[in-house]
């Protein structure tokens, strides 16, 4: 019985190896970093494939000529080993080609890195509220803001003994009641900070994550190229429903999105949050939001 299974489980792990082995049916995104839909999540991208091209180039190297002296120079063969301690050349060679890589890797690296901290020039400003558990945006100058918490749904299902089959829910703990409305092709600012806890504002899609601290405002910027849902969640243990917390940005065309501003417009928080639910800590909820 026990041969059996373990037959069965090495034959599916080999199938699985040679499923991913073809080239037709191997999802490399799958494994790989997620290429994101802003021009910095695709610099950031290209500099991952890069640094990850250069650091095989290294391994077949390096281990190469190790696997090829192991063979080459084994006793079987008659080799005696060589007699010698301390190269001065040996270490200089060493030493230098590292240091020429690592120049070669950081120039580029720097550089994004200069890009994303720049925040200047943009064309519009979210402020991000991270709370035990859900996110508040505001868009600054538009007199817009909400609330965003786990859909009604998901919340049900996620209940010990719902009898609500997680399964069954769409975008189970990936969905929320009121998503973050964005504009593509807009070089947008956030600011991010937090009520009570540290949280952490993360979308792969858009290729960065920012700390949400209480007193403190972190920055962040991006440009969406692509209309489309991008989903995200809480990255910093915050709490017990620290996986409730999923961030959903929605990025519409430029005319969509004014539409969606102007239904959005003049509804205060109070409104928004009653309107959203009836769930009892609302007036918590209200209290926080104000701070
Ligand atoms: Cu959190």
């Amino acid at each position: 019985m026990t041969s059996r299974t373990g037959k069965a489980g090495i034959g599916s792990t080999l199938g699985a190896l040679m499923l991913f082995a073809s080239p037709a049916s191997a999802d490399w995104s799958l494994i790989n970093m997620t290429q994101g839909v802003t021009p910095w999540s695709n610099a950031v991208y290209d500099l991952h494939m890069t640094v990850f091209l250069i650091t095989v180039a290294i391994g077949v190297v390096v281990f190469g000529a190790m696997f090829y002296s192991i063979f080459r120079h084994r006793k079987s063969r008659g080799v005696k080993p060589a007699k010698f301690h301390h190269s001065t050349a040996v270490e200089i060679v060493w030493t230098v080609i590292p240091v020429f890589i690592l120049v070669a890797m950081a120039i580029p690296a720097t550089r994004v890195l200069i890009d994303f901290e720049d925040t200047s020039d943009t064309e519009m400003t979210v402020k991000v509220t991270g709370y035990q558990w859900f996110w508040g945006y505001e868009y600054i100058d538009e007199d817009v803001q909400f609330l965003s918490r786990l859909d009604r749904d998901s919340d049900r299902a996620r209940q010990r003994g719902s009898g609500i089959e997680p399964a069954s829910v769409e975008n189970y703990l990936q969905e929320v009641d009121q998503r973050l409305v964005v504009p593509v092709d807009t070089r947008i600012k956030f600011q991010i900070t937090a009520a009570d806890v540290i949280h952490s504002w993360w979308v792969p899609d858009l290729g960065w994550k920012r700390d949400a601290i209480p007193g403190f405002i972190n920055e962040a910027w991006t440009e969406i190229q692509e209309p489309g849902i991008y989903r995200g969640r809480c990255a910093e243990l915050c709490g017990r429903d620290h996986g409730f917390m999923p961030i959903v940005v929605e990025a519409l065309e430029q005319d969509e999105f004014q539409q969606w501003l102007a239904g959005q417009r003049g509804e205060d928080l109070a409104e928004t949050t009653a309107g959203a639910d009836g769930a009892e800590d609302n007036d918590d909820n209200a209290e926080l939001a104000s701070r």
